[in-house]
């Protein structure tokens, strides 16, 4: 299989709020490099990363939000701020009516949503270099034809239009979709297997019938993201019917994840979608050390066996997943079973 990859993921590792403790995020760049190992070594081949299109990131992304990212370690810096990472520490409340703040402190609470990460250093070009990835991986299934692989880290699933989060900043996998709409689709579906719902994305496609956002994850009731995930968010407007959400209980194991599967399999079918987004977390790993669920490294090659058995064109983003240890033995099962 294709795997698109950058090296410019390293520049980036967030501090994250966890436990009321500012430590080093779960998120870091070991991540990336283990997959990359154990994809080298299970024999795939590996195309680098094209720059992403700016028109591209503006049709994903709010202008404002990406000059915001772009620019706010520098501000956050030049505002004597001495803190490791630009963190908000104040967000806009239910039934409040924010404009955009002016300052570096208070706009990084308007584009968080959470604050489990923070923008470092490296974050704006590891951002874009993983966005890039995802196009490039889009593109590339488009022209090939083949089922593509985008290695992106830091992950997208929890950003929104205009704010960062879940330690996601730029949302790849609706960067992909986009792409593969760009390229002549009509309707694309986005499959969200990782642990936690994918409120970015769902966000970013709400209102739109043009992307079926279907996501298995962990009840919001009990896990991060928190507010957004339930099953009966199902779109609006023209969205409406292409949103579909299912959640599961901490300790679900493979058998009741393979039925949610089922159910959200057909709504993919019952779509008619042209091609399909996998965001990829495996992070519903038995031994992920934030995340309750009990599938093992094995469990990931039926799983994708499954979804391949559509008989889609197929593009792969990498979300989460934080067992580093098995991270690879986790992405190359997933993948082998793709692979057929
Ligand atoms: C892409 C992705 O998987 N993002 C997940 C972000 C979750 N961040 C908040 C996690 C809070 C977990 N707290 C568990 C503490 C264990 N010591
Ligand atoms: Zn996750």
């Amino acid at each position: 299989m294709q795997i698109v990859a950058s090296e410019l993921h390293r520049g980036h590792h967030s501090v994250e709020l966890d436990g009321g403790q500012l430590i080093e995020s779960w998120e870091g760049p070991a991540r990336a490099d283990l997959i990359g190992s154990a994809l080298r070594a299970a024999g795939h081949d590996f195309i680098e990363a094209q720059p992403i299109d700016p028109a591209l990131l503006g049709s994903v992304h709010s202008a404002d939000y990406l000059e915001f990212l772009a620019t706010a370690w520098a501000r956050w810096e030049s505002s004597g701020a001495k803190g490791p990472g630009a963190m908000g520490f104040t967000w806009p409340v239910r039934g409040s009516h924010p404009v955009r703040p002016r300052d570096i402190h208070g706009q990084l609470g308007f584009h968080s949503s959470a604050a489990d990460c923070a923008v470092m250093p490296g974050t704006w070009t590891a951002a874009l270099a993983s966005a890039g990835i995802a196009a490039t991986a889009a593109q590339l299934m488009t022209r090939s034809g083949s089922t593509t692989y985008g290695l992106c880290r830091p992950p997208g699933h929890h950003s929104t239009a205009d704010q960062f989060g879940g330690y996601c900043y730029l949302n790849n996998a609706a960067v992909a979709a986009q792409t593969v709409l760009n390229e002549g689709a009509s309707r694309v579906g986005i499959l969200d297997v990782d642990y936690h719902h994918g409120n970015g994305t769902q966000s970013i496609f709400y209102d739109r019938s043009d992307v079926l956002f279907v996501s298995l994850h962990a009840d919001p009731l009990t896990s991060f993201p928190y507010f957004a995930g339930n099953a009966d968010e199902k779109g609006v407007g023209r969205g409406a019917g292409f949103n579909h959400n299912l959640p599961m209980p901490h300790g679900t194991n493979f058998d009741t994840w393979m039925d949610a599967l089922e159910v959200g399999l057909a709504s993919v079918e019952s779509a008619r979608c042209d091609a399909l987004v996998i965001s990829l977390g495996v992070d519903t790993y038995e031994h992920d050390p934030i995340s309750r669920f009990t599938l093992t490294t094995a469990d990931y090659q039926p799983m994708a066996s499954r979804i391949r058995a559509l008989g889609l064109p197929i593009v792969v983003v990498q979300e989460g997943g934080y067992a580093v240890e098995a991270i690879g033995d986790n992405v190359v099962s997933f993948l082998s079973g793709l692979s057929g």
